[in-house]
């Protein structure tokens, strides 16, 4: 399988308000190295990123969103400090059409979902560079009519078109997706395997009928994002019937995944599309420090077996997954039936 990966992920690790106290995201550099060694060990054969598209990131985030990202980092040591991440710490909360504010203290509140993350000095360029990783791996899908999968880090799925959060700044799942979109196929699915929903993905296709979004994830009455991810979110307007979620009780095993992934790939197949975006978290393991479901290394090569049946150009995009031990044999083990 081609692998498309960058050392700028090692730019980013930020802190996360965890539980009341300030901590080293669970979401560090190893993840990805630990990637990197166990798909290097079983032969994958790796590729740099292409330059990241502008327009690409304009079709799919807000315009005063990447400014406000690429500059944060900046305005927050001219206003605050260099010591300290750039954090939010207000909220418009009920506020549904709230103005931006100038300042970053409150800016940082209106362009992310929650303080489990922050912005540190490298955040922009490792998200770019992610980013530049999915849109790769989607060219490579295009140009050689083979599968691909992005290593990418940080993960995107939380982020939405103008909101950080979850670990994500730029959604690179969506990013691969639009950029199928625009190489010519016309209805695009993603099915996004996190153990976490993907609301970020979600909310940028809500009204749109070109890309499917299944989700299938913990319940968020028990579980982060905790708003997003119900059943009943079904899509907007001519988007209606094109997003799918399908929330799984905490505890779930493989038995209960792999009939929500049975359903994913009917409504992908009912909905006609032409090509497919796998958001491959594996923080469904069932060693998983932040997950609750209880997957093995050889359920990843089982739940991958359909997906790479269906035969479609096939982005798989790197999210969650925080087992670092284990994660590059998981993350190989669902690869494997797309090599075979
Ligand atoms: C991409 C992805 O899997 N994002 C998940 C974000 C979840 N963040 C909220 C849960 C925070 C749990 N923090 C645990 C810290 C332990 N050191
Ligand atoms: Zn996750």
């Amino acid at each position: 399988m081609r692998v498309f990966a960058s050392d700028q992920h090692r730019l980013h690790h930020a802190p996360e308000l965890h539980l009341g106290r300030l901590e080293l995201s669970t979401e560090c550099p190893q993840r990805a190295e630990q990637i990197r060694e166990a798909l290097e060990q079983y032969g994958h054969q790796f590729a740099a990123p292409d330059a990241l598209d502008h327009d690409l990131l304009g079709r799919v985030h807000a315009a005063d969103y990447l400014e406000f990202l690429a500059t944060a980092w900046t305005r927050w040591c001219d206003a605050v400090s260099a010591d300290a991440p750039a954090m939010g710490i207000f909220w418009p909360a009920g506020q549904r059409d709230a103005l931006r504010p100038d300042n970053i203290v409150g800016q940082l509140g209106y362009y992310s979902l929650g303080a489990d993350c922050s912005i540190v000095a490298g955040t922009w360029l490792a998200a770019s560079a992610s980013a530049a990783l999915a849109q790769s791996a989607a060219d490579f899908v295009v140009a050689e009519q083979k599968p691909a999968y992005a290593l990418c880090r940080p993960p995107g799925h939380h982020a939405s078109a103008s909101q950080f959060g979850g670990y994500c700044y730029l959604n690179n799942s969506a990013l691969a997706a639009q950029r199928l979109r625009d190489s010519g196929y016309a209805r695009v699915a993603i099915i996004d395997l996190d153990y976490h929903h993907g609301n970020g993905t979600q909310s940028i296709f809500f009204a749109r009928d070109d890309v499917l979004c299944v989700s299938i994830h913990a319940d968020p009455r028990d579980e982060f994002p905790w708003f997003w991810g119900h059943a009943s979110e079904r899509g907007d307007g001519a988007g209606h019937g094109y997003n799918l979620n399908l929330p799984l009780p905490t505890g779930a095993g493989a038995e209960q995944v792999q009939a929500a992934l049975g359903s994913a790939i009917g409504a992908l197949q009912r909905a006609g599309c032409e090509a497919l975006v796998i958001a491959l978290g594996v923080d469904t393991y069932v060693d998983d420090p932040l997950g609750t479901f209880t997957l093995t290394t050889d359920d990843y090569r089982h739940l991958a077996t359909p997906l790479a049946a269906l035969a479609l150009p096939t982005v798989i995009v790197q999210e969650g997954g925080y087992a670092v031990g284990p994660i590059g044999d998981n993350v190989a083990a669902f690869l494997s039936p797309f090599d075979a």
